[in-house]
């Protein structure tokens, strides 16, 4: 399949050489897109510089700071266009281990629409997180699968395949999430849509160049959505069951259709 690793950056001049070269050692065939929001600290200059080097590397520039999600949308659109067939997700900080990236579209190989690196599977790691960083990630992650039925371990996590297929029936243009929300709202509109979703372990690191860009507005806008959206779910299921109901009035035979 035609591979597409998306990699989205914000200051990142720190980490950008190395990131792309590892991406591109793990996988020689795949076009690397970076999308970066104008990084005062000329994180695209240093991109292009690299892809004049190592080769099949574009850069996309917008104007000003956005948002991940945002910078995702445009990446895989961009690639939709082009014909791309997977699309991978990476943070450019090296949290992520670029080596792994063939273990995550191995299942895609299988007929899998979605694979998730998760930090919350068997042989999958997490660095050694305050205990409140830790009770936020996992907690964050419990309270999304209960209230959407996710049945995925990591819905934040943000080392990714999705194919072609699945970001073409989830709508892409309409998804709103930034940051963790985006991740979430990511897997639940593939489960929605059908998609078959699984998740193989990665070990996630510390960045140790740069800083993190996360925010308290991030993870509360991923609460908050993931409540409304929550809430909406149950409604529906309960009028789902409300008609049920009102068709078998007698408890008799299942209504069909
Ligand atoms: N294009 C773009 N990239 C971003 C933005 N915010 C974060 N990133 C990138 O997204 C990745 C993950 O962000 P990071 O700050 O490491 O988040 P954390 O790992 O949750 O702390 C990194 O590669 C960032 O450079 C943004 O607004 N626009
Ligand atoms: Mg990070």
């Amino acid at each position: 399949v035609e591979v597409l690793v998306v990699l989205p950056t914000y200051n990142e001049a720190e980490n950008i050489d190395k990131v792309l070269r590892l991406v591109r050692d793990a996988v020689p065939g795949a076009t690397l897109l970076v999308v970066d929001d104008g990084s005062p600290d000329g994180t695209a200059k240093l991109a292009a510089e690299t892809g004049a080097e190592i080769g099949g590397v574009e850069v996309m520039s917008r104007p000003g700071k956005a948002g991940l999600g945002s910078a995702y949308r445009d990446g895989f659109a961009w690639g939709l266009e082009r014909g791309y067939e997977a699309f991978v997700e990476i943070d450019s900080d090296l949290s992520h281990d670029p080596a792994a990236v063939p273990s995550l579209l191995e299942p895609i190989e299988h007929g899998y629409d979605v694979v998730i690196g998760s930090r919350y599977v068997p042989g999958g790691s997490i660095p050694a997180w305050s205990w409140h960083r830790r009770l936020l990630s996992k907690g964050g992650n419990l309270y999304s699968s209960a209230l959407l039925g996710l049945h995925v371990a990591d819905s934040t996590a943000g080392f990714r395949v999705y194919t072609d297929k699945v970001l073409r029936n989830i709508e892409l243009g309409s998804v709103r999430a930034d940051s963790y929300g985006f991740q979430i709202e990511m897997t639940y509109r593939a489960i929605r849509s059908g998609a078959r979703v699984t998740e193989v372990p990665i070990r996630f690191v510390d960045r140790v160049e740069g800083t993190s860009k996360m925010s308290f507005y991030t993870v509360a806008e991923a609460l908050s959505l993931v409540t409304w959206w929550g809430l909406k779910r149950a409604g529906r299921l309960g009028a789902a069951k409300a008609r049920t109901m009102r068709r078998r009035p007698t408890g008799g035979a299942p209504a069909s259709g």
